[in-house]
């Protein structure tokens, strides 16, 4: 907690509430700053890898390593615990280990990923996502900001070459067992920590409606091509859509050019859509995208689709989750989530795992996101318990 709230004032966000820190941001450069120093301050040897990751290892980097760690952005007017809690936690649990006199015979390391939540840049799990290939360099290095600053010029100005970033076999074998600490994100959890058994298949799509911006007073209703009467019906069409146990959210619409009294002449929404497995999600999206088509030409309108993201549903693996059960506990819950994680990327090259730490909210990806100091403890020593028995 001590850690956590050396962070509290770092990307605060006013005016949303809550915390705003995305990848290769001011705050999300300080972030990684800190978390630096405190590798460092722990003896571990502080590697950048080619993708804008940072790894601090304990022992020399090598072959069946056991990794932690997770993500220290946020979503825009995040809460304090998704991404950090698991850094914190990491860096928490070698403390726990070394005053524990333990020497691992694998190697050990910290990693965090930048980028995980696609605030900035649109993509969630970028640096993840690099790093196993699951994105080329070249379309990463080519996403933009709100600001059109680019992924790759952010990146050359936290100091990495956007010519050397892609897929990183060497990593990756590296790589024995990965387990990322996370809070819950839902109210799934009843016991101070848990694990996570899969995640919902899910993606992000971008519509772009396109009009005819016009005056707010001077234009009849019957003469306007408006594109905010698609995108609301989109929206509309998402809640009927999401049946079954999918979700589908609208959280976020841009008008162009945004005036009180201005007809937009185009609208940009973006649709998160998750759901059991591929096959369902495309589904929830296509009746979406029809009725979308619909509304559209309804209206005079055009719309333009196009898939911001994809991430197929990811299922833990079975033996390295049994793993952990012989060390924290056989009866520890597993829960699936609808949320992803870097975990997930890297859940389809190496034997990978999740620890959940209660949420008595159930509130994720806002400012009231919240863990008890009790149940973080109760995660410490989880990790630490873990990455004893992995690294033995
Ligand atoms: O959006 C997600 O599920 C994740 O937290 N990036
Ligand atoms: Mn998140
Ligand atoms: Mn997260
Ligand atoms: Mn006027």
């Amino acid at each position: 907690m001590t850690d956590l709230a050396d962070l509290a004032d770092v990307g605060r966000d006013a005016r949303r509430g809550g915390y705003s820190r995305h990848g290769f941001d001011r705050v999300e450069r300080e972030l990684r700053a800190w978390f630096v120093e405190e590798a460092e301050r722990r003896g571990l040897d502080v590697r950048p890898d080619r993708n804008g990751n940072i790894w601090a290892w304990w022992g020399e980097p090598g072959p069946d390593a056991v990794v932690t760690g997770s993500h220290l952005d946020s979503v825009p007017g995040g809460g304090a615990f998704d991404g950090p809690l698991g850094v914190v936690s990491a860096l928490q649990a070698v403390d726990l280990l070394l005053a524990r006199g333990f020497t691992p015979s694998k190697p050990l390391a910290i990693v965090v990923f930048v980028e995980e939540e696609g605030g900035r840049f649109g993509v969630a799990c970028l640096g993840s996502r690099l790093m196993t290939g699951a994105i080329s360099a070249e379309a990463a290095c080519a996403l933009t900001d709100a600001d059109g600053v680019t992924f790759g010029e952010a990146a050359h100005a936290a100091g990495f070459d956007p010519l050397r970033m892609g897929r990183d076999d060497r990593a990756l074998a590296s790589i024995g067992a990965f387990v990322e600490l996370h809070v819950e994100q839902g109210r799934g959890l009843d016991v101070p920590v848990g694990l996570a058994s899969s995640i919902l298949a899910h993606g992000r799509w971008r519509y772009t409606f396109t009009g005819e911006g016009n005056h707010a007073g001077a234009t009849l209703i019957e003469d306007r091509r408006d594109p905010m009467l698609p995108a609301a019906r989109l929206v509309l069409a998402a809640r009927r859509a999401a049946t079954s146990g999918a979700r589908a959210t609208v959280g976020r619409i841009v008008p162009n050019p945004g005036g009180t009294n201005v007809i937009a002449s185009s609208v940009d929404v973006w649709l998160d859509a998750r759901a059991d497995d591929e096959p369902r999600t495309r589904e929830v999206v296509e009746r979406i995208t029809d009725e979308a088509r619909a509304a559209a030409s309804d209206e005079g309108c055009e719309v333009r689709v196009s898939e911001e993201s994809w991430g197929g549903t990811v299922v833990f693996d079975r033996g390295l989750m049994s793993r952990i059960r012989e060390a924290i506990g056989g009866d520890t819950p597993a829960l699936p989530t609808g949320a992803g994680h870097d975990a997930g990327i890297l859940a389809a090259h190496v034997p990978t795992a999740m620890l959940f730490v209660r949420n008595p909210t159930g509130i994720s990806h806002a400012p009231e996101e919240f863990a008890e100091a009790d149940d973080c403890a109760a995660g410490v020593a989880a990790l630490a318990t873990t990455l004893e028995h992995l690294a033995t």
